[in-house]
């Protein structure tokens, strides 16, 4: 047999419409003329792929004979979003496929509609991951990106009466074009059972013997670099019931007990959690933990010669923990090294040391992982004793350091004894981590500082900052095509890999043409969303009004309760007649945001700014001047189509609790600008854009620390500033919820009386700055150069950026081509 390499089909229209229809029939068994929406898109994408598995092959190839050090990116989220487009990009092969469906007779956007976004992920953890999975692969740095294929991702919302009503997000049914299960490459995961000491030819060694065991059925997706050729891997596992659990049904005659047991199995990938803060501790989401990280581990081990010598395996691999989800690979891979290499413990914790690092990606100190000692026991017994022991040492060097300082040895150990013995998996982290990071300065800064302070002074070196990024291809050029065809007429191409080079269009800020060609931009991008919104939702974008949008999860840090005190009191300043309506710069203010099901006052939130909306929206006395719309269940799909044509981005989280953000960069490079506090990564945006094209508000951290140190009472806040009274009184009163005053009355004294993310403190200076917005909003063209200076001086946000310095500051992995 011929060795030929692989090729992809001919990089011509007519080569693209042959494996087109090859496709159609051959994979879809369908001829043109009988063909649906689902078979044409399902063509469509596996044509594209064709394409690009010639190179796919290729690198897979070259790493295994020239293997270099790679990235094992773990993560338990990627909100991926839909793969079309940015795959037809990544090849170039756009043009060639419109051309080619042209000559089909077939609508192009019909085909990009059939894609349903694979949502597995909350938030901005999960998007950060696709994120860098992308930069990843542009930079031809080797990387695999390990997760969990869930089968039913983050929820799809709808709302009844206003209300949050969370559905199943089914994105499987129809099956996806893009992914290649590999059955043969499953790896059994045990569970459960007991460990036992035992005689290893007279050396005394540890054993677990578990209890049960699962599959881990992977399956990959292809991650193209951005016309480079090179391709990585995305590799998701999906659990299925091992043969005993089949073998049951001989063996006990129970039929229904065996099927149980293979539901149990399976249960595993079925779903994602869809809360991103305060974790329940459930077993089945440290089943999902242990489940992808001893997959993801073995996988790689797996693909080492056999005669490899494990002591240069941190010269091969370094294993990113996007947060603690992942952590509880650190016990397993020394259990591996230990019990299954026989490796010497020492010698075995030098290597995960060195082959582990931490991104850390919260403040609230709710959100720090936990796992009772009792849960672990019973679940992953030998991995509960390997973490006693890494405990163990640990304080000992402690110990050695500071003497018997038992204040100090508590506070840093990686059990805690209280409310019940757990442990710590951020301490965890820290302890077996090369290097931690937080994911924007301010929040490194904190994490320092606050939330590890002890290790960082016992570690000196061991933490960083790498702020965040996102990605330029699919958020600017896939998002905002008419914003970077100007861009690449005033600056030339090369600025989507090099995105620093947008500072020259600083100059062409001064340019009248320019800001005209700019502004019209961002006038097609609102009509555009428009038309996908009247489709979608039914609502309309008005022309003319100021675009005002908050888009991210519901969290009360997050202060979309800030907003509503902002719309209620425009509100209610014209409907007092304090104000005349004529007098109000028009606005429409667009929400998205999901809630976690169980979060209570999450929801009630979500309640209140439907409620608002309804009555804003049909009070003739503001009409033509306020909107408020709620767009239900935003995702990664909507984000494309609401951020290119937003005018202002809210981002005005008490500060000192948002790690980062990443919307906020997304809305910056796309021309709007910020409204913010003095928090994650807006301090960076703020010092890269100008405080001139920023409008800032708020406490900082140090005076929202110093508030709570002098002891915080809402009230009086409440009491000193009229607008704020009214406006909560409006609330209170049932203005928006026909009457009926207990309906919002939760929302109205948490505010007056607890209020732990001070929204009433911050309330006068938000107040104060959004008039400042509807000033300088009415100079049109002044807006426009301020607008043009946000999307020149943001390059830095590139997550190729953020990537290059994972590469110098803690991963070592030179780039391959
Ligand atoms: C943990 C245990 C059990 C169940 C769920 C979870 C869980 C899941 C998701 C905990 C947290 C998350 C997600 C957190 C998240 O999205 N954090 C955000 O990360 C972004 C990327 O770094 C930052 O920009 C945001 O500031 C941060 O809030």
């Amino acid at each position: 047999l011929a060795l030929a390499p692989v090729t992809g089909p001919a990089s011509s229209v007519d080569g693209f419409v042959r494996q087109f229809l090859r496709n159609l029939n051959h994979e879809r068994g369908v001829a043109l003329s009988a063909s649906n929406d689902a078979d044409r898109y399902f063509a469509f994408a596996l044509t594209v792929r064709d394409y690009l598995m010639a190179r796919w092959l290729e690198d897979l190839r070259r790493q295994r004979e020239k293997p270099s050090k790679g990235v094992a990116y773990l993560s338990a989220e990627y909100l991926l979003g839909r793969q079309l487009d940015n795959n037809l990009l990544a090849s170039g092969l756009t043009d060639i496929a419109t051309e080619a469906m042209a000559a089909c007779g077939i609508d192009i956007d019909e085909l990009r509609a059939q894609e349903v976004e694979p949502g597995l992920g909350n938030g901005g953890l999960g998007r950060l991951a696709a994120c860098f999975i992308d930069s990843l692969a542009t930079l031809a740095v080797p990387n695999t990106g390990y997760g969990i294929r869930y089968e039913y991702g983050i929820f799809r919302q709808t709302f009844e009466g206003g209300q949050q009503v969370e559905q199943p997000d089914a994105w499987l049914t129809l099956g996806s074009p893009w992914e290649f299960p590999h059955p043969e490459a499953s790896r059994r995961i045990s569970f459960g059972g007991h460990t036992e000491t035992y005689d290893d030819e007279g050396t005394p060694r540890s054993r677990w013997v578990p209890g049960w065991h699962v599959q881990a059925v992977p399956y990959n997706y292809l991650v193209p670099g951005y016309l480079n050729g090179w391709v990585n891997t995305l590799r998701l596992w999906s659990a299925k019931a091992t043969d005993s659990f089949d073998l049951r049904v001989f063996n006990s005659g129970d039929y229904e007990e065996a099927v149980r047991a293979q539901t149990y199995a399976e249960n595993i990938s079925k779903v994602l959690y869809p809360e991103d803060s305060t974790p329940q501790g459930k077993e089945l989401r440290l089943q999902q933990q242990y489940f992808f990280a001893a997959a993801s581990i073995g996988d790689f081990l797996e693909q080492l010669p056999d005669d490899f010598d494990l002591t240069t395996l941190p010269d091969r691999i370094i294993f990113q923990l996007n947060d603690t989800h992942p952590v509880i690979g650190v016990p397993e891979l020394m259990r591996v090294l230990v019990d299954e290499k026989k490796l010497e413990w020492d010698a075995a914790w030098a290597i995960t040391q060195k082959c582990f690092a931490y991104t850390c990606h919260t403040l609230l100190p709710e959100a720090l992982e936990v796992w009772s000692v009792d849960l672990l026991g019973r679940l992953l017994p030998r991995q509960l004793e390997i973490i006693y022991r890494i405990n163990e040492e640990f304080l000992d060097e402690v110990r050695e350091r500071y003497g018997d300082d038992e204040m100090r040895i508590r506070n840093m150990s990686i059990i805690s004894e209280f409310p019940d013995r757990s442990v710590r998996m951020a301490y965890l982290a820290t302890v077996a981590s090369s290097k931690v990071n937080g994911v924007a300065k301010l929040h490194s800064q904190l994490l320092r500082e606050k939330v590890l302070p002890d290790f960082n002074e016992f570690y000196p070196g061991k933490f960083t900052n790498v702020t965040n990024g996102v990605t330029p291809r699919r958020f600017i050029r896939l998002a905002n095509p008419g914003l970077s065809d100007l861009i690449t007429e005033a600056i030339g191409t090369g600025w989507l890999t090099d995105l620093e080079r947008l500072r020259e269009l600083e100059t062409y800020a001064e340019n009248p043409d320019f800001r005209a060609a700019f502004a019209e931009v961002k006038a097609a991008n609102k009509r555009r969303l428009d038309r996908v919104m009247r489709d979608r939702d039914g609502f309309e974008i008005s022309d003319g009004h100021l675009l005002d949008a908050m888009v991210k999860r519901l969290h009360e840090y997050k202060r979309q309760m800030l907003k509503v005190l902002h719309i209620v009191t425009e509100y209610e300043r014209v409907v007092s007649g304090r104000v005349a309506a004529s007098d109000i710069q028009p606005r429409t203010f667009i929400f998205g945001a999901k809630a976690a099901p169980g979060y209570v006052m999450a929801k009630r939130i979500i309640h209140l700014i439907n409620a608002v909306g309804e009555v804003v929206n049909a009070d003739p006395r503001v009409e033509g001047r306020l909107k408020v719309l709620f767009t239900p269940n935003y995702n990664v799909t909507l984000a494309e189509r609401v951020i290119p044509a937003a005018d202002l981005s809210e981002q005005i989280s008490l500060a000192g609790k948002e790690a980062s953000g990443t919307g906020n960069m997304k809305f910056a490079l796309n021309g709007a600008l910020t409204i913010g506090t003095d928090d994650g990564a807006n301090v960076e945006i703020r010092e890269l854009v100008g405080d001139e094209n920023f409008f800032l508000f708020g406490m900082s951290e140090p005076e929202v620390e110093a508030l709570w140190a002098r002891g915080y009472k809402p009230a009086e806040f409440y009491q000193a500033d009229e607008n704020l009274r009214r406006a909560i009184d409006l609330i209170a009163s049932g203005a928006f919820s026909g009457g009926d005053k207990s309906v919002f009355e939760p929302i109205v004294s948490n505010l007056l009386y607890d209020d732990r993310f001070m929204v009433l403190a911050d309330y006068s200076s938000y107040i104060a700055e959004q008039a400042k917005v509807d000033a300088a909003y009415a100079d049109q063209d002044a807006w426009t150069h301020a607008a043009i200076l946000n999307v020149a001086r943001c390059g830095f946000f590139s997550s190729d950026r953020s990537i290059r310095d994972y590469i110098a500051r803690i991963w070592h992995t030179p780039p391959v081509l």
